[in-house]
């Protein structure tokens, strides 16, 4: 991956806007790119922004790299926080816009938690309408804000767009910042919250979103979540311009003539992705933080109560849930806690994804989270292997290995391309962390399963000891049969299984037919058994080659194990369903026939008959069986050798 980042020659990045109502985000998206986002009626007639508007910025780095920046500037207006939320998911530079007359207000406070929630980590701050003056106080302010935050170290650039003073300034710290920035990682499995969807005359259905996580490339299938509706797109633009693949990171329009929009098609926070790539579920175990900055005594402040109901945004999309909380009656300002969100409606997640929460009526931000499990609907939330499992990944929900590892210690068996499968890391880094595991001997790699090494251990140990069992209760048997032995251990999954045997199979266990067996064990009729082979072995060879039938042998329990004993050492023959003969009286009745024949010439089954002295009864499928096995061949109603 990193080959393929070092030669893509263009850099694609996504830029939001953030800051208080009417201190100018607008007015610098235009100054910046000649595009006023503002675009709707009321949004001029009110004289500010209600939702998102969209411009593009390119700019060249210090060392002569285009980057093509897509500019979402979003509303300040309290009123429409909402709107800002969806247009700072998937961004990777955010632009804090303070202006000098006001400094730092309630929405700069609130988008910038927003931003730290979402884990936005790289911002650059213009110092807006510095034609009205305070530069320096508000510079000020605006570090005394920021320390402390990730954005500590970021840039303020004084900005006028009355007087242009800073314009340039301000693009040149955002290509700096941008320059030092990877693009967005490709893990092959895009996905694409729609911002917007609208239909054009003569072309149709259009979406459009900030593409993360892979590729889209025009003509492929996609999947439209959380109604997992199946859509070909038809065509790709970035910007107004027609593309063939689009990237991570790219504003990307998709055309999807197929589809609809509004209420019973695709609308703001329904996610196209590529299929296979996760379900809708209504339940998701997350970790939930509040941040220290909330104000005490503000309303945003109030203790988060177990049983709540909260709205979250998550993606570009609002869901209403239900909060329980693991193992705390409220969640306070500063506090973090494990818990799970019940939603209204099914939502399609990945692990890590992050999502801001605000109270019902939509007033305040009051946390922020991210997922740990997105596919909670079947797992007890208060079972001790899942408080673990939330336990371990809540440690660092972001870091491959204790994911992996958390996965495969709360599912025991996993199978190897499932695992992960709504994650943010590609199927060659789970495959590189789960061979690290293997190192550390955490976890256990057969075939197509990977296990936890301790629950593996105690599979086998249990496999081991019900042979073992059945060697010492049956010793006059082959092995355990095979059937037997994963009943008992209630192995559902079949490559789990074939997976235990072939690994006991690797030292000390063999299979035989099929039973599975120690190497070293040799069966044995217990002494009480042994009177009745003899007889049988009598009863058998009294007539070598026209033996009874096996219904006259095999009158009782004891003489059913001693025939069954006889067949898995290779003692008996069985030639048809009726008719077994010793494996020595067969093979000697075999050279008999082939002698015959020899000298005498393609024979009847009447003359081996009489040349043998054994009966029809027995000759006919002997016969067959010799035409099987190759010895003989039947022609007409003789039969030669081969
Ligand atoms: N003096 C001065 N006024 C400015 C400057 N930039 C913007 N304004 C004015 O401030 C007002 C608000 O500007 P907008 O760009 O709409 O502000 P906004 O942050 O986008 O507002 P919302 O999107 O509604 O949050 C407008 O009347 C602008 O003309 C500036 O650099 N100097
Ligand atoms: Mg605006």
């Amino acid at each position: 991956m990193t080959a393929q980042r070092e030669h893509r020659v263009e850099k694609y990045f996504v830029i939001a806007t953030a800051g208080h109502v009417d201190h100018g985000k607008s007015a610098l998206v235009k100054a910046l790119t000649g595009t006023d986002p503002d675009r709707l009626p009321e949004e001029k007639a009110r004289k500010i922004t209600i939702d998102l508007g969209f411009a593009e910025l390119n700019l060249t780095a210090p060392n002569g790299q285009t980057i093509h920046a897509g500019i979402i500037d979003v509303p300040g207006h309290e009123d429409f926080v909402r709107n800002m939320i969806a247009g700072v998911g998937s961004i990777d530079l955010a632009l804090f816009v303070v202006a000098a007359d006001d400094g730092w207000m309630r929405q700069t406070e609130e988008h910038l938690q927003i931003l730290m929630y979402l884990g936005v980590k790289r911002a650059v701050v213009a110092l807006a309408k510095s034609d009205l003056g305070r530069i320096d106080s508000v510079t000020d302010g605006i570090r005394n804000q920021m320390r402390e935050t990730v954005f500590a170290r970021s840039s303020i650039v004084p900005t006028s767009v009355r007087t242009a003073e800073g314009i340039e300034n301000l693009k040149s710290a955002i290509a700096l910042e941008l320059a030092a920035m990877h693009p967005q990682r490709d893990f092959g499995k895009p996905r694409l919250f729609i911002d917007r969807a609208f239909t054009l005359r003569g072309i149709g259905t259009v979406v459009t979103g900030t593409l993360s996580g892979g590729s889209i490339r025009r003509s492929q299938d996609v999947v439209v979540q959380p109604g997992e509706i199946s859509a070909r797109v038809r065509s790709i633009q970035n910007h107004g311009r027609g593309i063939e693949i689009a990237q991570p990171g790219m504003r990307t329009a998709i055309n999807l003539p197929d589809l609809s929009i509004g209420e019973n098609g695709m609308q703001r926070g329904d996610l196209i992705t590529a299929p296979g790539l996760g379900s809708p579920r209504a339940t998701v175990d997350v970790l939930l933080e509040r941040s220290s900055r909330l104000k005490r005594n503000s309303p945003a402040a109030r203790p988060i109560k177990n049983g709540s109901f909260i709205q979250v945004h998550i993606g570009t999309g609002r869901i209403a849930a239900k909060i329980t909380l693991l193992d705390k009656s409220a969640l306070e300002v500063g506090q973090s806690a494990i818990a799970r969100l019940k939603f209204d409606s099914p939502v399609v997640a990945f692990v890590g994804d992050r999502f801001v929460v605000r109270d019902s009526p939509e007033q305040n931000t009051i946390a922020g989270g991210t997922v740990l499990d997105p596919n909670a609907d079947l797992a007890n939330f208060r079972s001790v292997s899942q408080i673990q499992f939330l336990r371990a990944r809540a440690t660092a929900p972001h870091d491959i290995d204790v994911c992996v590892r958390s996965e495969i210690a709360l599912r025991g068996f996993v199978l190897r391309k499932a695992l992960l499968n709504e994650s943010p890391f590609s199927d060659g880094e789970i495959s590189e962390a789960l061979e690290r595991l293997q190192c550390a001997g955490e976890i256990v790699l057969c075939s197509e399963m990977v296990t936890d090494r301790k629950a593996w251990q105690q599979l086998r140990e249990r496999a081991i000891s019900l042979i073992d069992e059945a060697h010492k209760g049956n010793p006059e048997r082959a092995g355990l049969h095979l059937n037997e032995l994963r009943s008992t251990l209630g192995i559902q999954e079949s490559n789990v299984f074939e997976a235990l045997i072939a690994d006991l199979c690797v030292k000390d266990f063999v299979r035989k037919g099929s039973a599975i067996a120690r190497i070293s064990h040799r069966p044995l009729l217990p002494a009480e058994l042994q009177a009745v082979e003899r007889k049988i072995r009598e009863s058998l060879s009294h007539k070598p080659f026209d033996p009874p039938p096996r219904r006259e042998i095999e009158t009782n329990r004891h003489a059913q194990q001693v025939l069954r004993f006889l067949t898995e050492t290779g003692d008996l023959s069985e030639i048809g369903s009726d008719v077994v003969l010793l494996r020595e009286n067969f093979e000697r009745m075999k050279h008999e026939v082939a002698d015959f024949i020899a000298q005498n010439g393609p024979a009847t089954v009447s003359e081996l008959r009489k040349a043998l002295e054994s009966s029809r009864r027995i000759m006919v499928p002997f016969l067959e069986k010799l035409d099987r096995d190759g010895v003989t061949r039947r022609m007409g109603d003789k039969r030669c050798l081969r």
